[in-house]
């Protein structure tokens, strides 16, 4: 085997999953995980770390020189509610890193890329429902905003420059390793946290709220996936819809009383609500199904007692 993988935003909710699994198919020396903070102990010395800050061409180039790096995983992003407050910072960390791999993917630095697109990247104008690959997108975050534009660019270096780029969007993703940050569909997490602490959760979300999630093992098996799969078959340069469940907070809050039928759930939605409004309900990936062989395993029924079973361990 011959890839070298750097993982930039390694620390993150996706990128600790994805690191580990990483070193385990290509060997822990040939994954290089890279973040402006450190992370888990397992993460640090399972294989080589760097700290990284993404926005910074001259370093990013240094680290993909030092260890001949093949394939970059770009991962670090600032996510859509945490965005809104910044904006300014979320489009320059969003936007400058993608540009950075990319331009360095052009300059034959870099062998594939992988970059991560997002539901956000719809918006309140898209169909809710079933919402297709290819629709009307006008996506009214800053989060969104960066991913249309990410998307297009992905596309343009693919079209122009022959960069072999790869990305998903994808939807609100459910673990337990790793806390995400700043995201709208952090509540499908937090709730789980709580009600194995055996304490009430205050759901920032309305109960009817649905939107599309998938659990963390679907979201790593599809990017490896896409990222293996033969460049003949991703047909989609710009971002692939993805999916697997969608659920509302009362849905989950029914699946969790299963477990715990003492939990109790409240809400009091804030400015997170008209972020998730704004969003598909269902997405239809369908695309992504036929072309490289996408599938899930996880429903809300498995990926609940799954959840509960490791965060009370
Ligand atoms: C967020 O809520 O911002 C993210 C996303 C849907 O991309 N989880």
């Amino acid at each position: 085997m011959s890839e070298k993988i750097l993982i930039i935003g390694s620390c993150g909710q996706i990128g600790t999953e994805l690191t580990i699994k990483l070193r385990e198919l290509y060997g822990n020396d040939n994954v290089v995980a890279a973040d402006i903070n450190s992370g888990s102990n397992e993460l640090m010395y399972s294989g080589p770390f760097e700290i990284l800050d993404a926005t910074k061409k001259d370093d990013v180039k240094k680290i993909i020189k030092k260890y001949k790096i093949t394939d970059v995983y770009l991962m670090a992003a600032m996510l859509s509610a945490v965005g809104e407050k910044f904006p300014e910072k979320a489009w320059n960390l969003n936007m400058n890193s993608l540009l950075i791999i990319l331009d360095l993917a052009k300059d034959g630095l870099i062998k594939k890329v992988f970059w991560p697109s997002s539901m956000a990247a719809f918006g309140p104008t898209s169909p809710k429902v079933d919402t297709p690959q290819m629709t009307i997108m006008e996506p009214s975050t800053v989060y969104g905003i960066s991913k249309l534009a990410g998307e297009r660019w992905c596309e343009y270096y693919y079209q122009k420059f022959g960069v072999d780029v790869r990305s998903i969007r994808y939807p609100g993703i459910i673990s337990w390793k790793t806390k995400p940050g700043g995201g709208t569909t952090d509540y499908a997490i937090d709730i789980f946290y709580k009600a194995v602490s055996h304490e009430d959760y205050s759901c920032f979300l309305s109960e009817d709220t649905r939107l599309p999630m998938m659990y963390m093992d679907d979201a790593i098996k599809a990017t490896v996936d896409i990222m293996q799969a033969d460049s003949s078959k991703i047909k989609v340069r710009s971002s692939y819809n993805l999916s697997a469940i969608d659920f509302t907070p009362a849905e989950v809050y029914q699946e969790i009383k299963n477990h715990y039928p003492d939990f109790k759930v409240t809400y009091s939605p804030d400015f997170r609500q008209v972020i998730a409004d704004s969003w598909p309900q269902r997405i239809d990936d369908s695309v992504a199904r036929k072309d490289w062989g996408w599938n899930h395993s996880f429903d809300l029924e498995k990926m609940t007692s799954d959840m509960i079973k490791n965060l009370s361990n």
